[in-house]
């Protein structure tokens, strides 16, 4: 009799349509606060064991719509069931009454699907280089425009559930490695210039390794509320770690390069911490050459930064930067709490990156894609109709263009 009933809840694809119904509900940065002070761990397991099915649904439901070529691929079919698994796990809770005794083996299901989905990126990566090899390397516009769009969105819903997930494991798992002021993985009090040191140290690092030097860091800061005190938000510190090791990484690495034959009088690279009312700003400057403005929005596109691994072989010769999806899974960590990254280059000088992040914790909201009728349509008609002159190109599709042609001649 048990076993009937909880089988019944193991419809899947029954219950992914239920739960993609409800939009996720974003949080801001003050709400996790405001929670992680007042823990309750009933009332969280309460909210996740909704909110957790909401946003894996949601973004279940846009990997079933992904062009079959990439969902067929072994490394997509992988991931879809680590959705899926993880999707009928929390399913188990649903009707679960909080004793002390499921409380904890929530808390250990959760774990284990963090642990589950820790590869979700390098294996997209690897799905992707799946497609490009099918195609013989040619991908077309579209193609590439609704990988873009379907890869933003999973790895920022990845972002998120695994934020919910840690807040919850690390306020109420059990363990009191409660590390001073931090919140779950909130610092209420996040330095933001020891952050900067720290990420910088760290880069520093690995490109003493590979180019025997480095450019020393200069940090400027300027407290518009007070500036005798250090500027501090309310922040994930991971978060803000992750992009500015990815940004001095890229900065290091253009530095370098340009002076690969002296590496006495190495420019420094400049940052500058800014608190407005509204914006906290992170400027990284480098004078490492430059790019042209044309490549700037290539930086952040999956595909043109998808290439095969260095070999295992080639260990001590890894670069310091440019493999990987470090730039674009950092401006989704900005944007996540509705900041950003933004590239402003001068070519034959140097780089500018900025980071933006709110200086208001009540206007840090999470920002989350959800599944609706826009997005579905996107996986549908992925040709944008281009109104300016310079765009006609994105009409990569030959049926279009032979229909279009054909039909300018009959009307002449
Ligand atoms: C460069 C290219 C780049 C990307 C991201 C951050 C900094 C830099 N500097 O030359």
């Amino acid at each position: 009799m048990k076993l009937f009933s909880s089988r019944l809840c193991t419809n899947i694809p029954k219950m992914l349509d239920f739960y993609s119904q409800f939009n996720p509900s974003p949080l801001s940065i003050k709400q996790f606060i405001d929670f992680g002070q007042n823990a309750c761990e009933k009332k969280s397991f309460i909210f996740l064991r909704k909110e957790l099915p909401v946003r894996l649904a949601n973004i279940m439901k846009e990997i079933a719509l992904l062009p079959t070529n990439l969902l067929g691929t072994n490394s997509v079919n992988q991931v879809n069931d680590w959705y899926l698994k993880s999707f009928e796990e929390v399913l188990k809770f649903e009707k679960m009454e909080p004793t002390h005794e499921n409380l904890v083996g929530f808390c250990n299901q959760l774990v284990q699907i963090r642990n589950r989905h820790s590869d979700v990126v390098q294996t997209m990566s690897q799905g992707v280089l799946e497609l490009k090899e099918s195609q013989e390397g040619y991908v077309d516009q579209s193609l590439e425009t609704s990988i873009q769009y379907f890869l933003d969105r999973l790895y920022m819903s990845r972002i998120s559930i695994r934020m919910l997930i840690n807040q919850h494991t690390i306020l109420f798992g059990g363990r009191e490695e409660s590390k001073g002021r931090q919140i779950g993985c909130l610092d209420p009090a996040c330095d933001i210039s020891s952050v900067v040191k720290d990420a910088y140290e760290n880069a520093r690092f690995l490109c003493d390794q590979y180019y025997l030097a480095s450019p020393e860091l200069v940090i400027n800061q300027c407290n518009n509320l007070d500036n005798t005190l250090p500027i501090r938000t309310v922040y994930v510190p991971s978060h803000l770690y992750h992009m500015l090791f990815e940004l001095f990484k890229n900065s290091m690495r253009a530095v370098m390069e340009l002076h690969d034959e002296t590496t006495e009088n190495l420019p420094p690279i400049h940052v500058l911490i800014v608190c407005g009312k509204e914006d906290i700003c992170v400027k990284i400057s480098d004078q490492g050459g430059g790019i042209p403005r044309s490549q700037i929005d290539q930086l952040f596109k999956y595909m043109y930064s998808t290439a095969p691994q260095p070999s295992k072989s080639d260990l001590h010769t890894v670069p310091l930067a440019g493999y990987g999806y470090g730039l674009p899974i950092s401006r989704l960590y900005a944007r996540y709490f509705h900041g950003d990254i933004v590239l402003l280059s001068a070519e034959g000088y140097g780089t500018d990156a900025v980071i933006y992040l709110k200086a208001l914790s009540d206007e840090a909201n999470e920002l989350l894609p959800i599944f609706n009728k826009t997005s579905s349509k996107f996986y549908r008609a992925t040709v944008p109709t281009g109104d300016w002159s310079n765009q006609f190109r994105f009409r990569s599709s030959t049926f279009r263009a032979t229909v279009s042609i054909s039909s300018t001649y009959l009307s002449n």
